[in-house]
């Protein structure tokens, strides 16, 4: 779902973790969330998990101020890894403007990485888009342990294309960052290519030391928080070398790092599949509250907010109304017309309308549509921002 602001030049992208169940997509989603200033990211919003898994999607807004002459704010969404979730990870690949695959390193998991990454390879298929044509960077996970195959296995069997790779370790943050930065280079490169993204303009360097290109500009505004002894991860093999200076940093008590505590259990409404989804823990909750909102263009705050609380309060009908309510006031900030119109100039996509529209006309909903209903609110704040309305007086 990129969109480019050109006033602004402000370019919005959309990247996708993508792989099979406890690869560790969360996990490193968790550590850019660790690692970025705070300055430079929202709240990590993480929307139905049971202990490690994910049941609906993980989002993590950052903003990378300067790329090249254009700010870049990228949306990162975890998909969940489990099988039977299909339908939401399709949901979730929609409009995503790159992927990070993020492969379980041991040979026990090679099964679910090569079923997942067919999976991946069909649901894009299906949204019209070719994986081997498609920004893509393979993250080989979870290096530290011992019983890991080698990388040049991983690559022949998961990376004929010969895409960026690294080894990383998400639990430490070894290789994450070089993982982000990378696939952000490629989809810039991609929507650059695509005419989406202008070209540069050519800037006089001030002083005759304008730092240059993706890496620099990242260097710049992400802050690395790895321990000194540990080395920054070299990419493995051909993907792109990058190099940054680690930063030291305060400790940070593990306490006080926005883990999602597993939610209490709650009786399903609807049979499975999928298996009942639980709502989030208070934990979880302090998490959620804000993420939403942090998207929402200054009128559409409190709507946002009342959506927010309906759903940490488990009013999932309350939920999906507020939200229907939010998208459609902030459709409106396209001009006048009909909503489909109004979608359209946007680009929020029409068939998630159509099924909040469904929803709105239900009288039993779980969690998952409100979820939902969050999700296509987010995506709209995500169009909004990016088209820069409401405009600024
Ligand atoms: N040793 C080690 N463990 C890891 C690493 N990355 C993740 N883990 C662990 O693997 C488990 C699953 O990690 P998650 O990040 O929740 O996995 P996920 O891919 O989000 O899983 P789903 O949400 O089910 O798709 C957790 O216990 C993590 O601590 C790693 O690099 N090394
Ligand atoms: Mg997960």
């Amino acid at each position: 779902m990129s969109s480019v602001n050109l006033m602004a030049r402000e370019v919005a992208a959309k990247i996708v973790f993508y792989g099979p169940g406890l690869s560790g997509k969360t996990t490193s989603l968790r550590k850019i969330y660790e690692t970025v200033r705070p300055a430079h990211r929202g709240e990590m919003m993480s929307i139905a998990t049971e202990g490690d898994r994910t049941l609906f999607f993980d989002f993590l807004p950052v903003k990378v101020e300067r790329v090249g002459d254009c700010s870049v704010r990228l949306a990162l969404y975890t998909v969940p890894g489990q099988v039977f979730y299909n339908a939401t990870r399709k949901l979730v690949l929609q409009g995503a403007d790159g992927v990070v695959f993020v492969a379980d390193s041991q040979p026990d998991a090679m099964d679910a990485n090569r079923e997942s990454l067919a999976n991946l390879e069909e649901n894009l298929y299906e949204h019209g888009i070719r994986l081997d044509r498609f920004p893509l960077v393979m993250q080989w996970n979870k290096r530290d342990l011992e019983n890991v195959l080698p990388v040049e296995q991983l690559r022949q069997e998961l990376n004929p294309r010969l895409v960026p790779d690294f080894e990383t370790a998400a639990t430490n943050g070894r290789g994450v960052l070089d993982t982000l930065k990378a696939i952000t280079r490629l989809v810039i490169k991609d929507l650059r290519a695509k005419r989406i993204v202008p070209p540069p303009r050519p800037v006089a360097p001030v002083g005759g030391t304008q730092p240059a290109g993706l890496e620099a500009q990242l260097a710049q505004h992400l802050q690395h928080r790895q321990p000194p002894s540990q080395h920054v991860a070299a990419p493995s093999g051909h993907g792109p070398a990058v190099a940054m200076m680690p930063t030291p940093v305060p400790h940070r008590p593990s306490g006080s790092f926005p883990a999602i505590a597993p939610p209490p259990r709650v009786e399903p409404v609807v049979a499975a599949p999928p298996p009942p989804i639980a709502p989030v823990s208070q934990a979880a909750s302090t998490k959620l509250l804000g993420a939403v909102s942090a998207l929402a263009p200054g009128d559409m705050f409190d709507h946002a907010r009342a959506a927010e609380a309906a759903f940490m309060a488990g009013n999932y009908s309350t939920c999906v109304t507020a939200c229907t309510d939010a998208i459609r006031r902030s459709l409106a900030f396209a001009g006048e017309g009909t909503l489909a119109q109004q979608a359209f100039l946007l680009r929020v996509d029409g068939a998630d309308l159509l099924r909040i529209q469904g929803l709105a006309t239900q009288q039993h909903l779980r969690v998952d549509d409100a979820a939902f209903a969050l999700y296509v609110l987010m995506q709209t704040f995500v169009r909004l921002n990016a088209v820069g309305l409401p405009a600024s007086e």
